[in-house]
């Protein structure tokens, strides 16, 4: 079995990476400004100098943005990918969403209401649909968010490597009871899974 890449990993290694280099120049960029601003102010330099072309600088200017906003787009890319391709053993669910909740069903029909039970190290691929309006499925703890749309199916999974309660909601402003487009991803043992899937409905 080949190793599954968690693409909560490549999706935050792309973000800190995003964010480090925003926050590198926003600090050297904010230095060098100061101190120009004192060391080149009108008392201590009162005669401007005019500079004209500087290939080195030039060079420096352009290459060196060029190579980062690169590796912004790979880095980007592979999260992207990462999310988007999905692991041939997935557990697929489908998913619809309707004004004002989620639907889940499972493949043997069963059938769950804001509540999503997976098992956990297994990856799970949720098939999304909108029973009317676009609603969107936002699992910010898998770094999930994809639209449903009425008429077609979109996608999205996850792979839930811990046990615990992971929240979602709809990130698409639907309709008055938007608001109540909230749920739970519960993700537990295999064990618990198996017997909690082969229940009756309490309905
Ligand atoms: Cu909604």
């Amino acid at each position: 079995m080949n190793e599954i890449v968690n693409p909560v990993t490549l999706v935050d290694r792309s973000f800190y990476f995003i964010i480090g280099f925003s926050f590198l120049f926003l600090f050297a960029i904010t230095l060098v400004m100061i101190y120009f601003v004192i060391r080149y102010r009108r008392s201590k330099h009162p005669e401007p100098s005019d500079i004209r072309g500087n290939i080195l600088l030039e060079i420096a200017w352009i290459s060196i943005p060029t190579v980062i906003a690169l590796l912004m787009f790979v880095s980007g890319w592979q999260s992207y990918t990462g999310l988007r391709n999905v692991p041939e053993n997935a557990m697929e669910i489908e998913v619809i969403g309707q004004s004002f909740s989620w639907i889940f069903i499972y493949d043997n029909d069963k059938e769950t209401e804001n509540e999503i039970i997976v098992p956990v190290n297994k990856p799970v691929k949720l098939n999304i649909t909108s029973a009317d309006v676009i609603h969107s499925m936002f699992i910010p703890a898998f770094r999930v968010k994809v639209d449903a749309v009425n008429g077609i199916s979109t996608y999205a999974w996850f792979l839930p490597e811990e046990e615990g309660e992971y929240a979602f909601q709809c990130t698409e402003f639907c309709g008055t009871g938007h608001a109540d487009m909230t749920g739970v991803v519960k993700v537990v043992s295999q064990d618990e899974f198996d017997e909690w899937i082969e229940e009756e409905d309490e309905w």
